[in-house]
């Protein structure tokens, strides 16, 4: 028996990027996905976390969401499995759980105390067994370890990468009696060893390390739909577990890499083909770089390519050993009759002398959170060690602060 799914994650529907709106690329992609669903004739679909930008998104943004959904209703796709992820609310995911399990979306927002009511026993319409999920939620840190007193950060790293490891372990114990008949799928939303991101990614647990070691998981799995890094890939050369990164590109970081998800198939309880179908770009993200002169050289060029869909936004990196006065307007006035909007110019000084610190500064609308910790660090002239160690209490505080049970209490 033949069964096909597909594999997305990191929809981060409600993004905005420097405050301008995701909607319609979103709606977009969307649209391409249900497209995709139906051409492929797919039964099963997986989101493996970060559905939602922020734990209370915009009214639009759900509405996307459960549009997409009842889209599927009458398609062949019967079997829908929505994790959350470490930006969505699982409160907020959850809501809506017994309704959607009724349609036969299966919504796993949080571990469940009863760790077997996340395995997922999908059978089609006479009843009979087709596949099973193991649905691996992204686990905060209280899903997994209490604190010990006196432990340092990065102990508790090591608790967590362990207590994560055994939670997959446990799983695969729950799926044994399936195992060898259908295909098992587990899910994950974490950072996995080996992994690559294509860029500054903060929104990792506590410290940027790896979370688990795909590696050592159990043959149990059949195939680790995993979400969180935004880029497309296979773990460890690992043909079993995967990453299918974001469906748009969410950052200027994110430009190189294609977009997509993956199309599976399993026979038996073996994956036997896998293939990516890359996504269009509905609206391209270009950063710009280099002498004043050579940006608008550049800008006139990109114009030039005649592009579809919406309007390119453009981030822009003046490089300069000496200031430009009313850069930002010469830009501006530039780019006025282009067909592109800029959304960000940045001037980058070359060469250092000791006085210009103040406007080579950074401005704070281009770092985030965590730069602006570790910059404070720089100053206040601490040992790297101890830095880190206070660095990483930092953002294991800044991320319970990010990860909020109840939508009302996110900003
Ligand atoms: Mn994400």
């Amino acid at each position: 028996m033949r069964i096909r799914f597909i594999h997305t994650s990191d929809w981060h529907l409600g993004q905005r990027l420097l405050l301008n709106e995701r909607g319609e690329e979103h709606e977009l992609v969307l649209n391409w996905l249900h497209d995709l669903i139906l051409a492929e004739k797919a039964q099963g679909l997986i989101v493996a976390g970060d559905i939602f930008d922020n734990g209370n998104p915009p009214h639009p943004a759900r509405k996307l969401y459960y549009r997409f959904l009842t889209s599927l209703l009458k398609s062949e796709c019967r079997h829908i499995v929505i994790i959350g992820g470490n930006h969505d609310s699982p409160g907020m995911l959850e809501a809506p759980k017994d309704l959607l399990q009724y349609l036969d979306i299966q919504v796993i927002g949080a571990a469940s105390p009863n760790l077997a009511d996340d395995i997922l026993p999908l059978k089609n319409k006479n009843g009979k067994l087709e596949a099973v999920i193991a649905a691996i939620p992204f686990l905060r840190d209280r899903d997994l370890v209490v604190s010990q007193s006196g432990e340092t950060s990065l102990d508790r790293i090591q608790r967590i990468q362990e207590a994560i490891q055994e939670r997959y372990e446990v799983m695969a114990t729950i799926c044994g009696p399936f195992a060898g008949k259908v295909p098992i799928i587990a899910t994950g939303h974490l950072y996995a060893k080996g992994a690559q991101a294509s860029g500054t990614q903060n929104n990792i647990y506590i410290g940027d390390t790896e979370n688990l070691d795909v590696s050592q998981l159990p043959d149990t799995f059949t195939y680790v739909a995993l979400g969180h890094i935004h880029r497309p890939q296979l773990v460890g050369g690992l043909a079993k577990a995967r990453y299918a990164g974001s469906l748009i590109p969410l950052s200027f970081s994110e430009t190189k890499d294609e977009k997509g998800v993956w199309i599976l198939d399993f026979e038996g309880d073996q994956l036997v083909e896998a293939r990516f179908a890359v996504c269009p770009i509905f609206r391209r993200l270009k950063t710009i770089r280099g002498a004043v002169g050579e940006v608008e050289k550049k800008l006139l060029e990109f114009a030039e390519k005649e592009r579809a869909g919406l309007k390119s936004w453009v981030e822009i990196i003046v490089e300069s050993d000496t200031f430009i006065p009313q850069l930002d307007s010469r830009l501006r006035d530039f780019c006025q009759k282009l067909p592109l909007e800029i959304l960000k110019i940045r001037l980058e000084r070359q060469g250092q002398s000791p006085n210009d610190e103040l406007w080579t500064a950074p401005s704070l609308d281009t770092l985030d959170v965590i730069e602006v910790f570790h910059k404070i660090g720089e100053k206040k002239g601490r040992s790297p060690e101890e830095w880190r160690e206070i660095e990483l209490t930092f953002r294991e505080l800044w991320n319970q602060l990010n990860q909020t049970e109840e939508p009302s209490a996110q900003p």
